[in-house]
């Protein structure tokens, strides 16, 4: 079977803290779809929270900073949710079916991640309410951007002045990282990279995984 017929409809998934380099390696992977002989026109790129018209409204709505208002834990859980399940219904799926190769910059783990490391909301609620949001859909192959929270907030500010998530304490980022290599550990389909590399490691890395897992197809 050639690289393209094994890469078609296949859901390639980027996670990693803010700043960890997410929408730069989302680049090399273009780049090594294209080296693999997948055109353009195959590939779907998307973001979470957004990615579709209503999901987009929702993206807005957990960055906004409220002045009388806090935005509720459990509130913005279920706002991921439902914007994932937009993402998925109305983008991810379709193109999947039509055999194209999507690229995510976050999906799932996300919201385990900083709404269940970071806010402390138990892990086996934020997997029940995935079940009856998404049922068995996954990721075909995760890479997890490894990186200190004080490496990434400072690229991260470098670029301008942080939203309401990025302004939490360090703590927070240590709880998110952890259940973020936990669940790289945890999960067959999923690699971590050193993200505090320069550019080129970093590019280096990421052809190198997604060799062996082509390889493993
Ligand atoms: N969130 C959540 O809480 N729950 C969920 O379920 C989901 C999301 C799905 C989305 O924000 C927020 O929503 C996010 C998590 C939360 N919260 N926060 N905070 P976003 O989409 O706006 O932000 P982000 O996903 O964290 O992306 P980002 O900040 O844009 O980071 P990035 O894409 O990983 O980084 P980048 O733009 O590729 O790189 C950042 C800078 O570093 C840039 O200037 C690069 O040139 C530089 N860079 C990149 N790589 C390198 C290397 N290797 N060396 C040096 N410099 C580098």
């Amino acid at each position: 079977m050639s690289a393209i017929q094994k890469l078609a409809g296949k859901f390639i998934v980027i996670e990693g803290l803010e700043g960890a380099g997410k929408s730069t390696a989302i680049q090399y992977i273009q780049d090594w779809l294209a080296l693999q002989g997948v055109i353009e026109q195959n590939i779907e790129l998307t973001r979470e929270p957004g990615g579709t018209t209503l999901a987009e409204k929702m993206r807005e709505i957990v960055k906004m900073d409220v002045a009388d208002e806090q935005l509720d834990d459990k509130a913005e859980l279920l706002i991921m949710y439902a914007a994932r399940v937009q993402l998925v219904e109305h983008k991810i799926k379709p193109a999947l079916a039509a055999d194209k190769v999507v690229i995510g910059d976050r999906h799932n783990w996300s919201s385990l991640a900083y709404q269940g490391g970071g806010r402390g909301i138990d892990l086996q609620l934020i997997n029940d309410i995935k079940q009856v949001a998404l049922g068995d859909f996954k990721a075909d192959f995760t890479l997890f951007l490894d990186i200190e929270p004080e490496l990434g907030l400072s690229r991260a500010r470098g670029r301008g002045e942080l939203d309401r998530i990025e302004r939490l304490a360090i703590d927070f980022f240590n709880r998110s990282r952890a259940v973020f290599q936990q669940l790289t550990e945890q999960e067959k389909n999923a690699v971590c990279i050193d993200a505090s590399q320069g550019f080129d490691q970093v590019k280096e890395s990421i052809h190198r995984q997604l060799d062996i897992w082509l390889a493993s197809l």
